[in-house]
């Protein structure tokens, strides 16, 4: 797919996905979701890609929100309609077997901070600001901010943001624990990719089998301790179990084959 709204690039095992509509702040009109999911399932598919980092274009802006001048005169079904979709796109970064990182360069709003909590992993610049101002629109956020904010920070103060709207800072945001790390502009990408390096280090089996697992906890359709009793179960038939405990008996580093 020839991309428009985003920019797509691979380093070494890393996928880097960029909202790239810096003109409207990186607002997520319907082609960039189109987009966002074809890049999604590339990650999924390649098994040279082993972490994906989620970033927008530009110093001001990770992702300003759905776009605002796109859905003004919808209907109420074409709302629902929109929102299931956005939710789907947003479940399938949630779901990924690979680890997805969020560097949240400036506003993560509305839609935007929903793209930020459907990563695994949020870090932000010191200039981020978020919120989730939909009432101030009068909608209710559509991408699972209700969902994914109220399990990140819990009820109370999931409330307060959601039905004041208001805008938070970085360091308010690291507070509640809705980032993992703040740091300057500079050392944002820096950041990233300590993590990433963390990541590399273990087994690609086990952190998919992690995923799943704690995602589980937050589905009602799931019981995360027999998901999480499966996948225990499924590490033994692989390689990189194989290679993690052969290694540690012979006193060295693990060299994971990741499947
Ligand atoms: N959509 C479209 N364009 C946007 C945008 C957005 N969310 N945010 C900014 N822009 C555009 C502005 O219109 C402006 O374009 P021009 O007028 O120059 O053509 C350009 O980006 C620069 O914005 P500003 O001039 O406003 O820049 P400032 O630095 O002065 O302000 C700001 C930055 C982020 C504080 C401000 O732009 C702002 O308040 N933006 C809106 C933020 C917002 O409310 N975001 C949440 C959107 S609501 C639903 C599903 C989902 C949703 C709703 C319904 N259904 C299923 C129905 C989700 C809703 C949202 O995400």
């Amino acid at each position: 797919m020839n991309y428009e709204n985003i920019i797509v690039e691979i380093n070494g095992p890393v996928q880097k996905i960029i909202i790239n509509r810096p003109k409207q702040l990186n607002a997520l009109n319907k082609a960039t979701f189109v987009e966002l999911e074809d890049a999604i399932n590339l990650a999924y598919n390649n098994f040279d890609v082993k972490g994906v980092l989620i970033t927008g274009s530009g110093d001001k802006s990770f992702v300003a929100g759905a776009d605002i001048k796109e859905f003004a005169d919808f209907t109420p079904e074409q709302g629902e309609e929109l929102s299931l979709n956005g939710q789907r796109i947003f479940k399938l970064i949630e779901n990924c077997p690979k680890p997805v990182i969020a560097a949240v360069n400036g506003f993560a709003l509305g839609g935007g901070l929903e793209l930020a909590m459907s990563c695994h992993i949020r870090v932000a610049s010191d200039n981020a600001r978020f919120g989730q101002p939909e009432v101030s629109l009068g909608v209710t956020p559509g991408y699972a901010g209700t969902q994914r904010l109220t399990q990140l920070i819990g009820k109370a103060k999931s409330l307060e943001l959601l039905m004041t709207g208001e805008m938070i800072k970085a360091d308010k945001a690291l507070d509640l624990g809705l980032v993992n790390y703040v740091v300057s502009q500079d050392e944002l990408e820096n950041k990233v990719n300590d993590i990433f390096n963390k990541l590399f280090k273990q087994s690609p089996v086990a952190i998919a089998g992690v995923i799943a697992c704690v995602n589980a906890f937050y589905d009602y359709d799931k019981d995360g301790f027999a998901t999480e009793a499966k996948e225990f179960g499924k590490c033994f038939a692989t390689e990189d179990f194989k290679e993690g405990t052969t290694a540690f008996m012979e006193k060295r580093k693990a060299n994971f084959p990741g499947k």
